[in-house]
């Protein structure tokens, strides 16, 4: 039975020790949470590092306890964990999310400790692994680990979810190793994000650093398609919403409630970090009570930081302007009555965090940048039958589900002030209604809907992907080929040329034939039973000279000329008769477009015009072209004329011309016994669909097509050519 396997830093637990003996507790952090729902429900193995563990005996002793468990450790020295986690991971990535350029740490050092550990992981993945089992991984400590997985296996099924968020281009292009992350992570079939802005984000890396384009989130890249969504990360919604009445929870509520005081609770619980914004939520509260002298006594903050990376030099300092910044606040507005600020450097036991969420009348959540942010939607599910409010900043992914929050900049102080007051003055009633709101979001998409459906989706592009239609020709077919058309006594053989015979290049005229690739198409067609036809969207000029001194037909400009060859040159002839009266016009709408897309150029052909924008900036370009496409859709309506989108080119040309109605023509005038038809683009695919069955139709790529097989690459193609070409050299008449 196929089994799904986790991958992230942490194993979701701690181990500890006491008396000699090995103590194991679940942790408590987002992404422990979220997935222990599959891990919990399903056939899964976890996969991870369990902290620390330096003894060879301990470590044998922590494998063998985690086995029932359902988790693997993966076992890593305490350098690589300062290179790797502290390194590359939280002084490189994790600042650079977050959009703190200023903490940003390079170091090639780093980066190859990175590279490392992230092989360390894959293969104990590896390790595990089965055909069939789904592998998910998680979180920007693992970005490399889905192309390693898929070079060892290009059959496996990968997602891959960062939790935090993912920045814009202008931000991850400055990352020395941004290409080598885009490659980590293009290796998953499907790619998860919190929000659709860090989709968007990535989708706009990729498409700027790598060309790729997408279609409904969707990129083609290697020969896959690659999935890219968002999946806005829930919480154990029933478990937070009935933990309010549980036993533990009242017990401690008894302690903190003191009835006669009736001040109003303001909470925050975060990791200490300079994302959350700490610093400025106390400067913000310390205005707050500046400006409100009204509300001194009546209200309370408990402020609690969760000790995290105390290692960092950074994160001590920050610390330290934490505890200075709320000793000035007691110290300045405190009195014996009255603690403004409640401050806990520590991490609390579940039941306890509960009650907090519950006693607080304001959850104040304000962090400068945040994947999702788990801590809000807890604190909405924890008030059931008490009111609240939140104030949520805008810089968190949580923003986008609860608008009905008290949404704030958390830069802007002024705008934390009010939200503050605004809070603390809200009426029951819409307290309730904002709560009911969000409530109402948040229970719909809890963690274990959040977990099911990034599963479904990732099955889903599997199941297109293995469904996609794409049949391979495999080495098998090929000596059929061979075999058929050594038997046929007229054989025609039609290969489109560019992206088919030859690879694009920037300039379309440098895409002139190797003398290598003119010999072998002298061969083909020099052999008495064999007949050689060029199919190009290109002008018959430069196609006439790309093959001045072979004697093959030509069809140019994607069907609206026929060139036959009859010894002394071609003789071309028009498809139909065709007008070129229109051109004046359209040029004169492709100039315009022509200055203000830098790099691109017009290509003039005799019964079309074509503007091409493969050397032009990828959003610009892709911008325009869709504009150009809908400008000329209305001019073009009552000319009779096309307008085609092809690879970084669009096109206008006289309607009813294609490569399909040429290749009727051509098999009216041969009559052949055997046709072997090869195209890579769209426009092929009217070749495909106007031959007979048993035609040998080849599709150069792997993307979905009328043609019966696929061909990876142009390369691959010439092989077919030249296995073909030598046999007939060896059995047939020239
Ligand atoms: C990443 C992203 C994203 C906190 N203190 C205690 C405690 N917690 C629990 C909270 C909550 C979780 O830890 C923290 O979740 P966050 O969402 O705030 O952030 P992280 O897990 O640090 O980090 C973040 C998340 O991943 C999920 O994708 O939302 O943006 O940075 O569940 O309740 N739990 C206990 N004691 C504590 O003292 N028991």
């Amino acid at each position: 039975m196929s089994k799904i396997i986790i991958v992230s830093n942490r194993l979701p637990i701690s181990i500890s020790k006491r008396e000699g003996k090995l103590l194991f507790r679940r942790s408590s952090g987002g992404l422990a949470t979220g997935v222990s729902s599959i891990h919990k429900s399903k056939e899964t193995l976890w996969i991870g590092w369990p902290g620390l563990i330096s003894s060879s005996q301990e470590k044998a002793n922590i494998t063998k306890e985690l086995r029932p468990r359902k988790l693997v450790p993966v076992f890593l020295t305490q350098k690589k964990i300062e290179k790797y986690y502290e390194g590359f991971s939280n002084r490189t990535i994790w600042p650079l999310f977050h959009y703190f350029s200023e903490h940003v740490y390079y170091d090639e050092s780093l980066w190859r400790a990175y590279e490392n550990v992230n092989h360390i992981f894959a293969e104990q993945v590896l390790n595990f692994y089965d055909k069939g089992d789904m592998i998910w991984v998680h979180d920007y400590q693992l970005m490399l680990v889905p192309s390693i997985l898929r070079d060892r296996y290009p059959e496996a099924s990968v997602g891959f979810f960062l939790h935090i968020p993912f920045p814009s281009f202008e931000i991850f292009r400055t990352l020395p190793w941004r290409q080598q992350i885009l490659d980590g992570l293009l290796g998953a079939d499907l790619i998860g994000f919190h929000t659709f802005d860090y989709a968007r984000h990535f989708l706009s890396s990729i498409l700027r650093l790598k060309g790729l384009e997408q279609e409904m989130q969707t990129v083609y890249y290697n020969n896959r398609y690659i999935r890219i969504d968002s999946f806005p990360m829930g919480i154990d919604y029933k478990k937070y919403a009935a933990a309010s009445q549980s036993h533990a929870v009242q017990k401690y509520l008894d302690r903190f409630i003191d009835p006669k005081r009736n001040r109003k609770i303001i909470v925050s619980i975060d990791r200490l970090d300079y994302s959350k914004g700490l610093v400025q939520r106390l400067e913000a509260f310390q205005l707050f009570l500046e400006n409100n002298p009204e509300y001194h006594g009546k209200v309370e903050f408990i402020l609690l930081v969760v000790p995290s990376r105390v290692k960092v030099e950074y994160y001590r300092q920050l610390k330290k302007k934490i505890d200075e910044y709320v000793g000035r606040i007691n110290g300045i507005f405190g009195n014996m009555e009255w603690t403004p600020v409640h401050y806990f450097y520590r991490s609390l036991p579940y039941y306890a965090l509960i009650s907090l969420f519950y006693y607080a009348d304001i959850g104040l959540v304000t962090p400068l940048r945040d994947g999702m942010n788990l801590v809000a939607k807890e604190f909405i599910a924890c008030h059931q039958d008490k009111p609240g409010v939140l104030i949520l900043s805008e810089m968190a992914g949580a923003a986008n589900e609860l608008g009905a929050a008290i949404l704030i900049n958390p830069n802007d102080m002024n705008d934390i002030v009010s939200a503050i007051k605004k809070a603390i003055t809200m009426d029951i009633a819409e307290q309730k209604e904002r709560l009911k709101h969000m409530q109402n979001q948040i229970s719909r998409y809890d963690v274990e809907k959040w977990a099911g459906d990034f599963m479904t989706q990732l099955e889903e592009v599997i199941r297109i992907r293995d469904e996609s239609g794409i049949n391979v020709l495999t080495p098998e077919i090929m000596t059929e080929i061979e075999n058929k058309v050594t038997l046929a006594k007229n054989a025609l053989c039609i290969l489109d040329y560019d992206g088919t015979l030859v690879p694009f290049t920037n300039q379309p005229e440098q895409a002139k034939p190797s003398r290598e690739l003119v010999a072998l198409l002298r061969t083909l067609n020099n052999c008495k039973s064999v007949h050689v036809v060029i199919v190009s969207g290109r002008d018959r000029e430069s196609l006439d000279a790309f093959f001045a001194d072979l004697d093959v037909d030509i069809v140019a400009e994607h069907g609206a000329w026929i060139g036959n060859s009859e010894g002394a040159g071609r003789q071309w002839h028009t498809i139909a008769p065709l007008s070129d009266e229109w051109k004046e016009e359209i040029r004169h709408i492709l100039d315009r477009y022509v200055i203000r897309t830098p790099g691109s150029f017009i290509e003039e052909k005799e019964f079309s015009l074509v503007w091409h924008y493969r050397q032009s900036d990828v959003g610009l370009g892709q911008q325009r072209a869709h504009e150009l496409r809908e400008t000329l859709s209305y001019i073009t309506a009552n000319l009779n004329l096309q307008v085609l989108e092809g690879a970084k080119i669009v096109e206008v040309k006289n309607s009813g011309i294609n490569k399909g109605r040429a290749v009727e023509q051509l098999q009216q005038r041969f009559k052949p016994d055997f046709i072997l038809v090869a195209g890579d683009d769209w426009t092929d695919e009217d070749m495909f669909k106007a031959l007979p069955q048993e035609s040998w139709s080849i599709k150069v790529g792997m993307q979905r097509s009328a043609a019966r097989y696929n061909l990876k690459s142009y390369e691959s193609m010439i092989e077919l050519l030249q296995r073909i070409s030598k046999r007939m050299m060896n059995e047939k008449d020239y």
